[in-house]
């Protein structure tokens, strides 16, 4: 990555590590990639792509980059998955624990694999709230736990797991997955009422991993394995501003971008997305300010179990 960088080439003023509210971990891995490799390129495309966007968002009426976004170092080790798995995690929660708000961009999913384990052991009764064209449900894959197809299995048995617009999965995935808590593509297309079935299954606090072949490849064509028959952009906006208002969404992380030189509408789209996300987020935070503050002190409820951080949150 060049020197210097800031996301969407924002002023040193909102891109300092102490004051930003946000911070940005690019995590360029692509080690268990099955098909088209290339999404180790994905957070500079990302980068690239952010850098020529507005960054006054209409619906929102707001310029969320002034509530500071950090980029922090790439999280680069890729001596095997198991030790990305380890250094995600291991960074993930360093920012979570000085109480920034965590986002992360890929790279390929396994990365989600330590995200989620940080944001897990942070946050009580945690919903993961998978978006992607596939389950990500196998125990293993390639002799390891640490492939994308594993990317939820961890998530499965130990958060609450909701998966929206899954289109693709081997039948041995059919025996882990939560029937309940699993929306098919086919069905929401031809269910109005889908964002809010979601919605009612989500506890307090959610972690949003968000897989970008989870959007048709008419829209998003630039990921490892696109899929037919996916989300649309409209829609998407539509579910993710309705979670972000009604949830405590407590990071987000964005993957598999594997990025085209002939086709930048993808890297543009999830420049864009990430921003939309960010501009949800704060919007609804502002509104409820007197909310998230008074349960940071010693309530329980969503912050309670960044209460053992306590003392090094007070540093
Ligand atoms: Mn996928």
């Amino acid at each position: 990555m060049k020197a210097n960088r800031t996301y969407a080439g924002i002023s040193e003023q909102f891109s300092k590590a102490d004051t930003s509210k946000i911070v940005l971990i690019p995590v360029p891995y692509d080690g268990t990639s099955t098909w088209q490799k290339g999404s180790d390129k994905g957070p500079d495309a990302f980068l690239d792509a952010s850098e020529n966007m507005e960054l006054y968002d209409i619906e929102t009426q707001t310029e969320v980059y002034k509530e500071g976004v950090y980029l922090a170092e790439a999280v680069t080790e890729n001596r095997s998955s198991g030790a990305m798995v380890a250094a995600v995690h291991q960074t993930t929660k360093q920012y979570i624990k000085r109480n920034k708000f965590v986002t992360l961009i890929g790279g390929e999913h396994s990365i989600s694999i330590g995200s989620i384990r940080a944001f897990n052991e942070c946050y009580d009764n945690l919903t993961v709230l998978h978006i992607d064209a596939h389950a990500d449900l196998r125990k293993k894959y390639d002799e390891t736990p640490y492939n994308h197809a594993c990317a939820m299995y961890e998530a499965s048995q130990n958060t609450n797991l909701v998966q929206v617009g899954i289109r693709s999965m081997d039948i041995s995935e059919t025996r882990v997955m939560n029937q309940e808590k699993i929306f098919f593509a086919h069905e929401m297309a031809a269910n109005e009422y889908w964002i809010d079935e979601v919605i009612d299954l989500l506890t307090d606090n959610v972690f949003i991993s968000f897989d970008l072949d989870a959007f048709d490849p008419s829209i998003l064509p630039s990921t490892g394995t696109p899929e037919p028959g996916g989300l649309f952009w409209y829609e998407t906006l539509d579910f993710l501003s309705k979670v972000f208002k009604e949830k405590n969404v407590v990071g987000f992380d964005i993957v598999e971008l594997c990025p085209n030189k002939h086709e930048k509408s993808s890297d543009f789209l999830a420049a864009k997305l990430y921003y939309k996300m960010l501009s949800y987020k704060f919007y609804s935070n502002d509104n409820d300010d007197d909310f998230i503050e008074d349960n940071q002190g010693d309530n329980d409820s969503l912050f309670s179990k960044l209460n053992k951080f306590k003392d090094e949150l007070d540093d």
